[in-house]
């Protein structure tokens, strides 16, 4: 591979732009963006010209015949996530998607599939485990400064206008799991390792939206921990956190509680210590979106490492199966009533 990589972007919607701005940061790490690409033809020319990218295209498989990328980022929404990956690994072009992977089970597979039988990296877009907070959590329980952990509480809970922005919420046949959801699993992996089962209990307090707004899910890791892990959209209460996960976590010696406004408070042997994790702001980064924006610029910086070094990303495709599992799993308990196992 020769030491730039040329970079193709498919998707110039709401949430492109932070994938727009990383990429052009990123010129000082070897992406040089070359491309994007929407089937709306004025969101491509307006991308391109914002962002001073020199080419623009409405049809994918135009721009993957004309164009010679090293890596495309697909920042499409999920129903066409299957079509845009196959069709890059078709060109063999290494490829990263945002979440939600798939919109089920069997289309994730088949990308992974894909990916590997192709030889072709496929990485998830999942940057919450790229937060500036929660990689100090991350920190702390690798140090083993309180131990094996035992119990978690993952929470992320706001009455945000999150519709303003994403409209397409509304209508969404399944949707607090696979928007949010994925998110806060894969914490509960990151953190306490994979999922023996998981209960969950869907509600939709919002008569406006079509599917669940709000997961409540008990979950039983391999290593024996129990966590708690919550989604939603519905809570109307001051302060509102928006968009930060609020993170307990439980061991022999100590705690660790990531809190909304970037403080992070650490008992250890019976002693607290509280910091400020707040992310380091680029230019284009504003509350309360940044630690969001700042966790997509060291999600796409992991991607193009990762890729160089020839290696597998941390949020692979195959691993981000893992948490859709779980995403499954709790799907199938709340229609159940019943702990399932995911991937059974
Ligand atoms: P959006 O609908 O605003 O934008 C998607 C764009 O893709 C649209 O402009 C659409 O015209 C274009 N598109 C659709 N099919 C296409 C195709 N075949 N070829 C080219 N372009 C195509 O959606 P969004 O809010 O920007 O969300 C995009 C993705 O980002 C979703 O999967 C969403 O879940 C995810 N997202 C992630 C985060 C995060 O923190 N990781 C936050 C917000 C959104
Ligand atoms: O869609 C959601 C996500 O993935 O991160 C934040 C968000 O945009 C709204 O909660």
């Amino acid at each position: 591979m020769s030491d730039r990589v040329a970079v193709g972007l498919i998707g110039c919607g709401f949430f492109s732009r932070n994938h727009l701005h990383s990429w052009k940061d990123l010129a000082s790490a070897g992406a040089d963006l070359v491309a994007v690409c929407d089937v709306d033809p004025a969101k491509a020319k307006a991308a391109a010209e914002v962002f001073g990218v020199p080419r623009w295209y409405s049809d994918a498989a135009t721009m993957f015949r004309d164009e010679n990328l090293g890596l495309v980022d697909i920042v499409t929404r999920m129903d066409v996530h299957r079509p845009l990956v196959e069709l890059a690994l078709g060109h063999r072009v290494p490829t990263v998607v945002q979440k939600p992977f798939g919109p089920d089970w069997d289309a994730c597979v088949a990308m992974v599939e894909s990916a590997a039988t192709a030889g072709i990296f496929l990485a998830v877009h999942e940057n919450f485990r790229f937060q500036a907070p929660l990689r100090k959590v991350k920190e702390i329980l690798d140090s083993k400064a309180i131990g094996e952990p035992s119990w978690a509480r993952i929470s992320f809970r706001t009455g945000y206008d999150i519709y303003a922005g994403q409209p397409y919420f509304f209508d969404e046949e399944r949707f607090v799991i696979l928007d949010l959801g994925v998110h806060v699993l894969d914490l509960a992996r990151f953190f306490l390792g994979e999922v023996e089962h998981v209960s969950c209990e869907t509600q939709r307090r919002n008569p406006k939206v079509r599917a669940e707004d709000t997961a409540t899910m008990l979950m039983r890791h391999l290593s024996g921990a129990v966590s708690v892990v919550e989604c939603t959209y519905e809570a109307h209460r001051l302060p509102d956190g928006f968009p930060e996960t609020r993170v307990e976590i439980e061991g022999p010696n100590g705690a660790v509680v990531a809190k909304p406004g970037r403080i992070l408070e650490l008992t250890v042997n019976g002693r607290l210590t509280e910091s400020d994790v707040d992310a380091p702001t680029l230019p284009w980064m504003a509350p309360p979106w940044h630690i969001i924006e700042e966790s997509v610029f060291r999600t796409c910086a992991h991607m193009l490492e990762a890729l160089r070094a020839g290696r597998d990303a941390d949020t692979s495709g195959r691993d981000n199966l893992k948490t859709f599992a779980v995403c499954e799993a709790a799907y199938r308990s709340a229609a159940t009533g019943r702990a399932v196992r995911p991937g059974t």
